[in-house]
């Protein structure tokens, strides 16, 4: 007779008809009878991460790249919460993923083990869904719902938590989740008043998000602009734009608040199309937190739940915009190599210079990057990924997971030296499965960004105390040296024309690669 199916080996085969066929995972010994069922079933590719703000992140590049959720194995309350700041930028970017985490044994949890949390509440901030699966005969039908609340459109954080006697008792089988539902349509009375604002003579601008940002989307949105004389815009962070040569350019809304009033005050009225009226990152005093002018009005065509390209085309046949050449198209063009010291602009050159086609950018380089636009749109046709949720630590555990849903592409993670510290152990599992990204290090040594930020909160001449806080020199991070401790191959930069070799090399290794670039 066959051995009877445990509770995790019910909820693995769930998973992999349920499409999920790669785990990120950090376990723990709740989730011994987990990992003995991915051991025993064929076809989910597990990657074990360092630190649970990797395997989080992972799950997120994951997905923005292939719009289909992985799993997360998590060890109880402490390993979730340690994986809960890349969830919450996750869900910002709106990823679908399906975290399992192990329980105590349903009743072991009465006796307050020391690994014993509430983890409903830990979880529930960063999930649409949660749920404590009660039995093991329970648990596949619990996986399917899972898998269904991480399918929807947008994509949700649905956490199932998995007690260990659910993993180790009988189970009657596997479940079956329900196929993805279709996006829903945006009226036509959405269309009518899109275009009618961008008819009235006022100025207007189609603010771009989510899938907004598909190149098909784009060619759309282009066509609507060269037809009205409407602008392009998209919010300052976002999940994945399709950008490069022969694509429509956009551009984003700045970080600082006041480029970002004058480029919103261009703007003028907004037609919003999978983006939201702006906001500003912060508060600070005496300026405002709503970025649109007080006197501009939006409407808005569709919602990221909605299917944004049936709403763009509507709008443009309402408009007579389809047979339109699309408007800011982007020429091909590569910079010249510039020579000598390094500077933010010499990097952006560089990059577009090099960029490889169909390199995919996850960008955390904070300060550094904030000029790279102009100079790589003319670059080969590449994605550029943003972070969404301001949680710094994401750029190199969604670079795992974008290398991973895509395995015949380039990744370049653009990394402020502060952000690279948060989720440093992305190197060693980089190397471990073998991934072709290239991390470059912006190592100035400082949280620059907020050298600024206290300036613009209002504070003048600050001491020695507040400067060493924004500093992460004394002593020097050796990034050559940690990535080599991580079996990542490393080079050091100080001048563009080393950037560019070092860059070279990267680009052309088998596995990863680190560029500490010193700035
Ligand atoms: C989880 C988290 N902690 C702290 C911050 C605050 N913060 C924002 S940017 C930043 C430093 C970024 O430094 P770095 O990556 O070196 O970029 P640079 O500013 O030097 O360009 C910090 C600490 C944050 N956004 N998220
Ligand atoms: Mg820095």
């Amino acid at each position: 007779m066959a051995e009877a199916m445990n509770g995790a080996e019910s909820l693995v085969r769930t998973l992999i008809a349920g499409g999920i066929d790669v785990c990120f995972t950090n376990p723990g010994t709740s989730e011994m009878h987990f990992v003995a069922a991915l051991d025993k079933v064929p076809g989910m590719r597990c990657v074990l991460g360092l630190f649970e703000g990797v395997v989080t992140g992972a799950a997120d590049g994951y997905y923005r790249m292939l719009q289909r959720p992985a799993a997360t194995l998590l060890h109880l309350g402490p390993g979730l919460a340690n994986g809960l700041a890349n969830l919450h930028n996750a869900k910002k970017a709106n990823s679908g993923i399906v975290n399992i985490v192990g329980e105590h044994a349903t009743y072991h949890i009465a006796h307050d083990a020391p690994l014993t949390a509430d983890i409903e509440g830990v979880a529930a901030p960063m999930s649409h869904w949660v749920k404590t699966s009660p039995s093991s005969r329970a648990v596949a039908a619990d996986g399917a719902c899972a898998i269904e609340a991480a399918r929807r459109i947008p994509g949700q954080i649905a956490t199932l938590i998995l007690p260990a006697d659910t993993a180790w008792g009988a189970a009657d089988g596997i479940a079956e989740a329900a196929p993805p539902q279709a996006p829903g349509q945006v009226s036509s009375d959405a269309v009518k008043a899109a275009a009618a604002l961008l008819r009235s003579s006022e100025r207007a601008t189609l603010l771009l998000g989510g899938d907004a940002l598909r190149q098909h989307c784009l060619e759309l949105a282009g066509r609507i602009a060269a037809k009205t004389g409407c602008g392009l815009l998209t919010e300052g962070a976002n999940t994945r734009l399709e950008r490069g040569a022969g694509r429509v350019q956009v551009e984003r809304i700045p970080y600082v608040v006041d480029r970002a009033l004058g480029v919103m005050r261009a703007a003028g009225n907004l037609v919003l199309v999978g983006a939201r009226e702006p906001v500003a990152f912060f508060a600070y005093p005496d300026k405002p937190s709503l970025l649109m002018p007080k006197d501009a009005r939006s409407t808005k065509l569709a919602g990221v739940d909605q299917d944004i390209a049936a709403a763009l085309e509507a709008l443009a046949i309402e408009l007579g915009a389809m047979g339109t050449a699309p408007a800011s198209v982007a020429a091909p063009h590569r910079p010249l190599l510039p020579k000598g010291p390094v500077t933010p602009a010499a990097i952006a050159s560089i990059l577009g210079a090099m960029l490889p086609e169909n390199a995919i950018v996850v960008d955390e380089s904070v300060t550094t990057g904030r000029e790279f636009f102009p100079a790589t749109a003319g670059a080969p046709p590449h994605d550029w990924i943003n972070n969404r949720g301001g949680s710094i630590g994401y750029g190199m555990p969604v670079a795992i997971g974008a290398a991973i849903a895509c395995p015949d592409r380039r990744v370049i993670a653009l990394e402020g030296d502060g952000s690279a510290m948060y989720t440093l152990q992305s190197l060693w599992t980089m190397a471990r499965e073998g991934l072709a990204v290239t991390v470059l290090i912006f190592a100035n040594g400082t949280y620059n960004i907020l050298r600024g930020e206290l300036t613009n909160v209002g504070v003048r001449n600050p001491g020695p105390r507040a400067v060493d806080m924004l500093s992460i020199g004394r002593p020097d991070l050796d990034w050559v040296s940690l990535a080599h401790g991580m079996g990542v191959k490393a080079a050091g930069a100080q001048t563009c024309e080393e950037l560019a070799k070092a860059l070279n090399a990267g680009l052309n290794a088998q596995g990863p690669y680190l560029i500490e670039l010193r700035l």
